[in-house]
């Protein structure tokens, strides 16, 4: 323990904030780091080129991931530069397998190699279907798809997803969330949008109709405003998952970039949890638009991480990344932006917060904006010091070192 910390401790007392608590409670936040930053959702399938389905990674930085070996060396440096124990979430496309199953033929046995790896590193694992880059999914349409026999064929991927998730959750002995996003929708204005999100509608129940252990595998479902190809019409739009999530008791996810950017994503969480149990976040940044970039330890990621603790939604939210820059070093953004998760999350939690809460019960919103904006001037920095130090992670010009370092190591892959 350092004096500097020692400080620090004493300036939240004075405040009225355990700082020791703060640590034990971010301690116990996993945060699930998405497998995609590391080869700009590529994924490992032998298949011939198709289109991105709405997701696409820009730029040619050196160093991508190449192989499910690289993808793991390169996320064991990553979670070596993270504080604290966190999830992996790997999406369908990345089997590791030497066989070339279509997405209607993935089993089990394709991820093992990745099972017994978190096993090994003590790790939970969550779970994505992958509704796009593929030829049936090339017209923006899946499970709301006109022809019966693509959708029969994307339900069945999304039913063996599921499966593979509830494998994955009982053999690590920890649920795995998986979660459903479809490309689906219209370039232009539709004329029957009610037949398109009623067969979506029943692709998901089809998809769903297997009832699986809880303690195994959570199912979630995610809505978007719109994408590239799909600007007039998202089939999964927010109303329509609010209400699915509701009427069949899964997860609903919120990912950051998939509303209007003028809209406040934290403010939708004490709405959003008064009537769905369990909340996925897809933490990312959209710059203008759904853009994935890393995430920040902007006002917004400040904004939700306060939301999650002022309103006790740790319990029930799931804590999910979603951002990929390929113009920079894959490792260097998964670290900043976990990281950056995590200070979000420290900063909420070393708040004052009972003090706030009463101000404003009281109507003292002069005392709301006092404690809050004298709160921005206390010493953080020094409880994430102590933070990083206890798991033995690096921080200031030692962790600028080692990731500087690391990127050199792999910017030779071809
Ligand atoms: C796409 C969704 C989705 C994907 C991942 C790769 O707009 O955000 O979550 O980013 O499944
Ligand atoms: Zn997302």
């Amino acid at each position: 323990m350092t004096t500097r910390y020692e400080t620090a401790r004493q300036v939240f007392a004075d405040w009225g904030v355990d700082a020791e608590r703060a640590l034990t409670r971010l301690a116990g936040i996993p945060i699930s780091v998405h497998c995609w930053q590391g080869d700009d959702v590529g994924g490992f399938e032998r298949k011939s080129g198709s289109s991105g389905g709405g997701i696409q990674a820009t730029g040619n930085h050196p160093g991508r991931a190449r192989t499910p070996q690289e993808l793991r060396a390169d996320l064991e440096f990553a979670y070596a530069n993270i504080p604290g124990k966190h999830r992996l979430n790997l999406h369908a496309c990345y089997l590791d397998t030497d066989e070339s199953p279509d997405r209607d033929g993935i089993e089990y046995r394709h991820f093992e190699p990745w099972v017994d790896w978190a096993k090994d590193i003590g790790i939970g694992i969550d779970f994505n279907p992958t509704f796009f880059a593929h030829a049936k999914a090339d017209d923006n349409l899946t499970l709301s798809h006109p022809d019966k026999g693509i959708r029969d064929f994307w339900i069945e991927h999304g039913r063996r997803s599921r499966e593979i998730a509830a494998g994955i959750g009982k053999a690590l002995g920890s649920a795995a969330v998986n979660n459903i996003w479809v490309p689906d929708g219209y370039k232009d204005t539709p004329v029957d949008r009610m037949a398109a999100r009623r067969r979506l509608e029943g692709s998901l129940d089809a998809m769903l109709a297997e009832k699986q252990d809880r303690a195994a595998m959570l199912d979630a479902v995610e809505s978007k405003l719109f994408g590239i190809g799909v600007e007039a019409c998202t089939v999964g739009s927010h109303e329509f998952y609010l209400g699915y999530a509701i009427r069949k008791n899964t997860l609903l996810c919120l990912d950051m970039g998939h509303f209007h950017p003028t809209e406040n994503i934290a403010d939708k969480l004490s709405s959003v949890a008064l009537s769905v149990g369990e909340i996925l976040l897809h933490v990312s940044r959209p710059m203008r638009w759904d853009s994935d970039h890393v995430i920040l330890l902007n006002d917004d990621i400040l904004a939700m991480a306060q939301e999650l603790v002022f309103a006790d939604l740790l319990g029930r939210t799931h804590i999910g990344l979603d951002f990929f820059d390929a113009t920079i070093s894959r490792t260097a953004a998964w670290v900043i932006g976990t990281r950056n998760m995590q200070k979000a999350l420290l900063r909420a939690l070393l708040l004052p917060e009972a003090r706030l809460k009463a101000a404003e019960e009281r109507l003292d919103f002069t005392g709301r904006l006092l404690w809050t904006e004298e709160a921005k001037d206390l010493p953080f920095a020094a409880i994430w010091d102590e933070f990083c130090a206890r798991n033995e992670v690096p921080t200031g010009q030692p962790f600028i070192a080692s990731l500087e370092a690391y990127q050199a190591k792999v910017a030779g892959r071809g």
